[in-house]
């Protein structure tokens, strides 16, 4: 049976429990967090483009993926630095739409996200397929500004948001797990904001 959550007597404030364990909820601040420079890729060079173990490897220019049945995430998303981003509503395509076209071979167990500066992120293949996963380039009805990641980003937004690479340049289908950026500098594999996997070993 489950517990209620975050109930924690008469009168008192309660705690909102769509805000996972150690998260606070950031409400009208959405903190800009970046590794490296801000890009400015222009929708006539950004592609998207699978690779890997798939059987039709292709490219979307802006104008083929806008072109694509559209699909939309309304939710909440997750900083492993604390802050949280209730209600929120993502505007793009689903990442399954785009794995469909290409044909994903039966060995394929992970993905690398990549972006156009470099910026690289590991995924279990089922952490961006069954509607969890989206390409997105508008973000509460707006375009996607350059600093959350316009002209398109991943959202992957049940884990940590580092997984949401901005600037999104594609993804390459592997076998092995291999890591990106910020897990060859200490973060988690997987990074589920529910169990708190922040770090390597958590
Ligand atoms: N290309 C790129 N994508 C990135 C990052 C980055 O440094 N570079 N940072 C990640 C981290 S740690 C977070 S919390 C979110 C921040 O997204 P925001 O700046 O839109 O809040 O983007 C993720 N995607
Ligand atoms: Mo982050």
């Amino acid at each position: 049976m489950a517990i209620t959550r975050g109930f924690t007597g008469r009168g008192r404030a309660t705690r909102d429990p769509r805000l996972p364990p150690g998260q606070y909820d950031a409400k009208d601040d959405w903190p800009v967090l970046n590794a490296e420079a801000t890009p400015r890729i222009g929708t006539d060079r950004w592609t998207f483009t699978i690779e890997g173990l798939v059987d039709r490897p292709r490219s979307w220019t802006w104008d083929e993926i806008h072109a694509l049945p559209g699909s939309r995430y309304s939710g909440d998303i997750h900083c492993v630095t604390t802050w949280s981003k209730l209600g929120m509503t993502f505007d793009g395509v689903s990442v399954d739409t785009l794995l469909d076209a290409v044909g994903v071979q039966p060995e394929a167990k992970f993905v690398m996200a990549t972006a156009h500066t470099g910026y690289t992120t590991n995924l279990p293949l089922e952490d961006v397929t069954g509607g969890k996963a989206w390409v997105v380039w508008q973000a509460d009805g707006r375009p996607l500004t350059v600093e959350h990641g316009g002209p398109a980003r991943l959202l992957v937004p049940h884990l940590y948001f580092w997984k949401s690479a901005k600037w999104a340049s594609g993804l390459r289908v592997m076998a092995e797990d291999e890591q990106g950026f910020w897990e060859r500098n200490g973060y988690h594999d997987r990074g589920d904001p529910w169990l708190e996997q922040r770090y390597q070993g958590d």
